[in-house]
This record gives structure tokens, C-alpha cells and sequence, in this order.
């Protein structure tokens, strides 16, 4: 039986290419000199794609009207149009669990760096100025005592749960509904959730849902104490009501992994000191990203040889 065509529109790691190129026929559109010539004589051709930050909405899906599915590189899918891909029958594929612990482990990291200062701190070792002007000056905020709001108690948000439990942290959350068996307080507002904490971790998902839903109004309701740490999507916050924030002394600091148009940050934000920066780093370890695209090649291979997909997106949900 011949192999399956696939569209890869940009490239992967390698793990994901090798183990494309056993089971399919693997059309990588970025080598030729006209990316879009290929996408146009592959139309009636393509069945599945694999997918990074690649936009696929009804331009995309419009192309290739044999596509069966698209497997996405990344737990996260706002980059896809997962509704249109239901109403058209397609399955989309995500990358959770194997991500969660990386994903956690940074959160916490980024946490502590910004409650601590730590990035300002080696900064001094390395310019010389722990010899020339001693020692760095103590930390304004505590990991101590800190309340902590997390917005978007999925996997990733429970994961980060458990390590802030274990640090002494008092945990709320904010999220679409009250979970069933789930003991920290729940928030039906994310401005009730602000008011009832200092800390506010998030890591809801992008899209029209959670677009720039941490405004002026939730970043007031944490208060001069206030810290803000990003590792969901930038999109969630309203960056500019963010700098306005961090510079008027609204909150005390914030640490972002992720950023509305990545890889650009705001300079408004790259001008304080108070805001300690990563370029979206979470999940990024050799180890979680040969995982998760081994998870997409794993997705992708059971469809074709199944109908059914690993880890389907609950728009598109497996048929049992
Ligand atoms: C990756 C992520 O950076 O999984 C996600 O949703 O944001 C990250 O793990 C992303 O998949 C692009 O490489």
C-alpha cells in the first residue's frame, strides 16, 4: 500500500522528521523555491499535516480538502481553527502530559526568580557589581506567606499546584467551572480571584475565550504586592495595562515566559527592572520536545493506521 501524504509547512525537529519519513510521504513545502506553488499542486493530494505555530484556519484548511487530520506540536492549539476542523470532520491532534512536568518545573523556576529578583542578581555577579559596589540589595518581596491565584487548573495548572503546595503556598484557582474533588478554593471571576490573592500564575490557553482577560482591573485587584507570571499564552494579557502596571507600582513585578507577538516584547516592558523575561522556554528541554514529537509522528501513524488518533483535542473528539 503506498504511504499516506502528509504536509510538513515548517520544519520540525528531528525526531519528528525521521519518524515522519518511515510512515508517510512527507511534502516539506519550505525547501522549494515557492512554497505556495507546492501547497497548490499537493491540494487534492495532502491527507494529514504536522503542524508548529503553523496558522491553520479555513485559508489553510480550503487548500486541501482531503485532509483527515492535523497534528499539532504543543499542548497549546490557539494556532488552529479547532471548531472549522470538527464542522469539516478533521481531527486535530495536541502534545499534552509529556510537557506537564517540564512546563511546571519553569513555572515554579520563573516564580521564584521574580519573587527573588534572581535574573537582576546574577546580573551583578557578571558586570562586576558585587566587587565594586557589594552586596546585591535584599529582595523587596517573599515566596513566604504568598497566596496564589492560578488561572487555568488543567494539567499543567495541577502540576504547578502540587510544587507551590509544597513550597507553603496557599492555592486558589479561576477557570471555566468548579472542579469536582479538587479542595482549593474555587473562583467563579477572575477578579475574585486577583482580590483573593497576591500571586497570579497563569496558564490558561490562548484564543477569543481568554483574550487580554488579565487587564488593568485584575492587575489592580492584586495590589502593590501584586506578582504576574505568564507561562500560558501572551495573548491572555493585556501587555500594555501590564507595563502601565509594573511602572506605577500598581503590582510589584511579573515574569513572563510568553508574549502577544513573540518574539517581540513590548520595550515598555524590556525598560523595568521589575520584570524578569524568558523566551518561551517552558516545555523546552531536549528531552520534552523529542517527546512531544515523537507524540505527533505516534498521532499521526495511529490515524492512518487505526482512524484513531493518541491524544485528540476535545473539539474533535475520538469516536468510541
Ligand atoms: C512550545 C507550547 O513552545 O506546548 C505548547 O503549547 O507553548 C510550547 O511547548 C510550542 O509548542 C512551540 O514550540
Amino acid at each position: 500500500m503506498s504511504k499516506p501524504d502528509i504536509i510538513v509547512p515548517r520544519v520540525m525537529r528531528d525526531v519528528v522528521m525521521r519518524g515522519l519519513a518511515e510512515h508517510f510521504n512527507v511534502h516539506k513545502p519550505y525547501e522549494a523555491a515557492d512554497p505556495f506553488a507546492v501547497m497548490a499542486e499537493l491540494s487534492q493530494t495532502i491527507r494529514g499535516a504536522a503542524v508548529l505555530g503553523q496558522k491553520v484556519d479555513a485559508a489553510f484548511l480550503d487548500q486541501f480538502p482531503n485532509l483527515e487530520i492535523v497534528a499539532n506540536f504543543g499542548v497549546g492549539y490557539d494556532n488552529i481553527d479547532a471548531h472549522d476542523c470538527s464542522a469539516r470532520g478533521i481531527m486535530v491532534t495536541n502534545t499534552p502530559d509529556v510537557l506537564t512536568d517540564e512546563v511546571a518545573d519553569t513555572a515554579i523556576g520563573l516564580l521564584i526568580m521574580t519573587v527573588r529578583e534572581l535574573s537582576a542578581a546574577e546580573r551583578w555577579v557578571r558586570d562586576g557589581s558585587w566587587k565594586a559596589k557589594g552586596a546585591f540589595p535584599l529582595s523587596k518581596a517573599t515566596l513566604s506567606g504568598r497566596k496564589l491565584g492560578v488561572l487555568g487548573l488543567g494539567r499543567i495548572g495541577k502540576a504547578i499546584a502540587k510544587r507551590a503546595e509544597a513550597f507553603g503556598l496557599e492555592i486558589h484557582y479561576h477557570g471555566r467551572s468548579k472542579q469536582k474533588g479538587i479542595a482549593f478554593p474555587y473562583h467563579a471571576t477572575l477578579l475574585d480571584l486577583a482580590t483573593a490573592c497576591d500571586t497570579l500564575m497563569i496558564v490558561a490557553p490562548g484564543g477569543e475565550d481568554t483574550h487580554h482577560i488579565v487587564n488593568a482591573e485584575v492587575l489592580k485587584a492584586l495590589g502593590p504586592s501584586g506578582i504576574v507570571i505568564n507561562i500560558g499564552r501572551g495573548t491572555v494579557v493585556d501587555e500594555a495595562a501590564l507595563a502601565e502596571a509594573l511602572a506605577d507600582g500598581t503590582i510589584h513585578a511579573a515574569g513572563l515566559d510568553v508574549f502577544e507577538h513573540e518574539p517581540n516584547v513590548p520595550q515598555a516592558l524590556l525598560d523595568l527592572e521589575n520584570v524578569v523575561v524568558l523566551p518561551h522556554v517552558g516545555s523546552a528541554s531536549v528531552h520534552t520536545r523529542d517527546a512531544m514529537g515523537q507524540l505527533v509522528v505516534d498521532n499521526l501513524v495511529s490515524w492512518f493506521r487505526s482512524g484513531r488518533a493518541v491524544t485528540s483535542v476535545p473539539e474533535t473528539p475520538q469516536k468510541s
